[in-house]
């Protein structure tokens, strides 16, 4: 499609040179999304595309590749090993309702289409750092969770957002493992929840998010180890405790609440100095907040206190 090339030059940093354009118009980004249901239809010529934030990119590594970062997951509802890509084929993702509710002025429920046509999408490059030592760079396509949270409307009284993935033992078989604490949960602050590196994804690689990374909505907040970055949401909450999260309750000394990424603070289990870059050779080391401190340092009272880094 000739007009996707025409996209490319100013869509694409030289140095981010993949072999398929980054960038889709809104509308074949959708349509993307139904061709996944088997009822896919033609990009267009002159729609939208979903603009690169150009805030939002890292300068001193590559992007991860793509079939590496779609094949190597962790999404344990569908296998507690990295190859679950096959697996987690068999989640629908049509319909797909999101319910909004707790502390909020209005619960309500919302198709995930929906929710899309609410918003406005855009792409933004962030690191991903695994609480295992592995990290990528991957290109989401998405939107501020600020966004949802505006569209929720908390009551004053709401001081943290909960998020669930979805609960299917019959598709996802590591849900029959009855000694997890499914669904998974995670949560955030509301300053978290509502600080502009919170980011829900629907996208990546310029194509609709696969089954493997999340589909159809995820989060990305890479100032913090991945397991916060919860897959397949089906549910929002407003509260006003501080809610216990999947691996809190699994192993509350190893995975904590917080779990911003500190190299100095390391897991009772493995270091945190270093980092191995998905299809690298060489390790990096790994940085203060992954790399995000100026935006996210000021939400922790006190950053020698070792309970905001596990
Ligand atoms: N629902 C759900 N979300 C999840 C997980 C999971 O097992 N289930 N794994 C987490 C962990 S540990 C990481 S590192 C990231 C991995 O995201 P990726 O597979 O897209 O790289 O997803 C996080 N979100
Ligand atoms: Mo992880």
């Amino acid at each position: 499609m000739p007009h996707l090339r025409r996209l490319r030059p100013w869509t694409l940093p030289e140095r981010f040179v993949t072999p398929e354009p980054l960038v889709l118009g809104r509308r074949s980004f959708l349509a993307g999304a139904a061709a996944l249901a088997g009822a896919g239809l033609p990009a267009e010529e002159g729609e939208a595309a979903v603009a690169r934030n150009p805030k939002w990119t890292v300068d001193d590594r590559k992007l991860t590749d793509e079939k590496l970062a779609t094949t190597y997951n962790n999404f344990y509802e569908f296998g507690s090993h990295k190859q679950i890509a096959k697996a987690a084929e068999a989640l629908v993702t049509r319909p797909w309702r999101i319910r909004i509710d707790g502390l909020v002025e209005e619960p309500f429920e919302i198709e995930f289409d929906e929710l899309v046509e609410k918003v406005e999408l855009e792409e933004r490059i962030y690191r991903l750092r695994c609480v295992e030592a592995w990290s990528m760079v991957v290109p989401w396509t998405g939107f501020p969770l600020r966004r949802l949270v505006e569209l929720a409307r908390p009551l004053g009284s709401a001081k943290f957002l909960e998020m669930q993935t979805f609960l299917d033992p019959k598709t996802a078989p590591g849900q029959r493992a009855f000694w997890y604490p499914w669904p998974y949960t995670e949560g955030l602050t509301i300053a978290e929840a509502t600080n502009e590196l919170a980011f829900l994804v629907t996208g990546v690689y310029g194509k609709p998010l696969p089954k493997s990374m999340g589909a159809p909505l995820r989060l990305a907040v890479p100032w913090k180890y991945g397991f916060k970055s919860i897959k397949s949401i089906v549910r929002f909450r407003f509260v006003d405790n501080r809610p216990t999260t999947f691996w809190e309750e699994i192993a509350e000394h190893e995975y904590g609440f917080w779990a911003n990424v500190n190299p100095d603070v390391p897991h009772p289990r493995w270091s945190q100095k270093m980092e191995q870059p998905l299809g690298e050779s060489e390790k990096i080391p790994t940085k203060i907040f992954n790399g995000y401190g100026e935006w996210v340092a000021h939400l922790y009272p006190d950053l020698r206190d070792p309970v905001y880094f596990r």
